[in-house]
């Protein structure tokens, strides 16, 4: 027998080539020296750090799975793996560069035309543009299909009327995919809007009480002209929309498992430290088992990941794989993370412990990107054959 490795128990490494292995590395060490060191003033303060895209971008980890354009082209796994090397720190960072990779760069690199590819995706791969991703409008979370957000043609471009919110670095963002219906098919579409245009504004919501290192913001479009140019072109309606999600949905499947890990590691090592009646904390069997179920929940969603990511590479995926994965793995790290905070006692209300800042995040990425009970429908839509969102 081998000896049993808790921080890896079902050996999920022998599973990685060596190059995501050594992608995987690069990005633990970054996050571990740089991140996880201002973690803490930026969740106090919602101060956000504009430098960590251009630092992540120096090292290859934004847009990595895309092939050219500066990118570095590597597996939908290696792309998991930045995830949860990122989100062990805080979903909100994995939240930023998500955003940037999956919802920005991939829709220009699968929409859009060379000129905008080139325009774009390198500036956006170094992190020296932001991006933002506006889909959910006030009235329109779940459903986006009932958006109202409008793209009407006019003399040589388009004018866009509507609101988004809840959008992940929009009042940071220099380019903004914006998903309108236009007025001409009454078809989705998306489309780039540039920083200062006319008539659109960014404004940040503040006082999150989750996701604090993330910027958040709303998005006004007020008679927003913008050229012919500005259209991706092959961007075919609220399909496309949902194809950047893919991507994303799958990056979170693996992030809130590296939430996870952190939150097992720290009451862990909190719980042997930690005497009361005079033995360890850990010594306790109702302690154990909250340890062992979180680890179990962690090991069996990073190899169910891993397969839907090989499936992914390989070019045999059902997009319900990947609401299977976002769905489960996000809901255990919420359980598992809120039942191990618990071995922290008195101290699970102070941040310098980490652990409770994770359970308010997990709360977000058990809603974001379709929320659990939404990719529960998507799946019974799935087995049944009958669609339950609606009549
Ligand atoms: P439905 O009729 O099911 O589908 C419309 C068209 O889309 C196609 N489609 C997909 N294509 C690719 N991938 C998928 N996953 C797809 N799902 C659907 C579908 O085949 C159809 O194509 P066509 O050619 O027949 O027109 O659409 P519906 O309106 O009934 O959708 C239902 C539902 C509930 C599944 C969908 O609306 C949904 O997923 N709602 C959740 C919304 C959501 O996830 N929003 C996320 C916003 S972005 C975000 O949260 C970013 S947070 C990021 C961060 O900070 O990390
Ligand atoms: P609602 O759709 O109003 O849902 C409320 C509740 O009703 C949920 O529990 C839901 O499951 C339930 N519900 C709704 N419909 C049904 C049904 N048919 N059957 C059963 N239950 C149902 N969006 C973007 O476009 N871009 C971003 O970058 C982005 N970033 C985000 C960052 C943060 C911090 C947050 C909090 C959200 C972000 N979102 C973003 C928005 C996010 O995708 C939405 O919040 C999410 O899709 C849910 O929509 P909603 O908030 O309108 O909730």
């Amino acid at each position: 027998f081998v000896k049993f490795d808790r921080e890896d128990p079902l050996n999920l490494e022998s599973l990685l080539t060596e190059e995501e292995v050594a992608i995987r590395d690069t990005a633990r060490e970054y996050c571990q020296e740089k991140l996880l060191p201002r973690v803490l003033h930026q969740w106090r303060t919602e101060e956000w750090d504009g430098d960590i895209l251009k630092e992540m971008g120096s090292l290859g980890l934004l847009g990595p799975t895309i092939s050219g354009y500066g990118c570095a082209g590597t597996s939908y796994v290696a792309y998991g793996l930045i995830a949860r090397e990122v989100e062990r720190i805080d979903s909100g960072y994995r939240s930023t560069a998500s955003v940037q990779s999956s919802l920005v760069m991939h829709p220009i690199n699968e929409f859009g035309t060379d000129a905008q590819k080139e325009k774009y995706l390198p500036r956006l791969a170094k992190g020296e543009i932001v991006g933002a991703f506006g889909l959910t409008e006030p009235n329109h979370g779940s459903d986006p299909a009932g958006m109202e957000t409008v793209a009407e043609e006019v003399d040589g471009g388009f004018i866009i009327n509507g609101s988004k919110t809840w959008i992940t670095n929009a009042p940071a963002a220099d380019v903004f995919v914006i998903w309108a219906r236009c007025k001409w098919d009454n078809k989705v579409r998306g489309f780039l809007l540039d920083k200062g245009l006319k008539g659109l504004s960014a404004p940040a919501i503040k006082n999150k009480v989750a996701l604090r290192v993330s910027l958040t913001g709303s998005i006004f479009m007020d008679n927003v002209r913008v050229a012919q140019d500005a259209l991706l072109p092959k961007s075919k309606g609220l399909g496309s929309a949902f194809s950047c999600l893919n991507s994303a949905r799958f990056g979170i499947s693996w992030g809130v498992m590296g939430s996870l890990e952190d939150c097992i590691d720290r009451t862990r090592a909190y719980a042997l430290e930690r005497h009361q009646f005079k033995r360890p904390l850990a010594s306790f069997q109702l302690v154990q088992k909250k340890l062992v179920d979180a680890q179990t929940e962690v090991s069996l969603g990073l190899l169910a990941s891993l397969q839907v990511g090989r499936l992914k590479d390989a070019g045999k995926l059902a997009p319900e794989m990947i609401s299977m994965v976002k769905r489960n793995n996000c809901g255990k790290a919420l359980q598992h993370s809120r039942v191990v905070l618990d071995i922290l006692g008195g101290n699970a209300a102070s941040d310098e412990y980490h652990v409770g800042r994770h359970v308010a995040n997990l709360q977000v990425t058990n809603t974001y990107e379709g929320t659990n009970d939404i990719h529960a429908l998507i799946l019974g839509k799935a087995m049944t054959d009958i669609q339950a969102f609606a009549n």
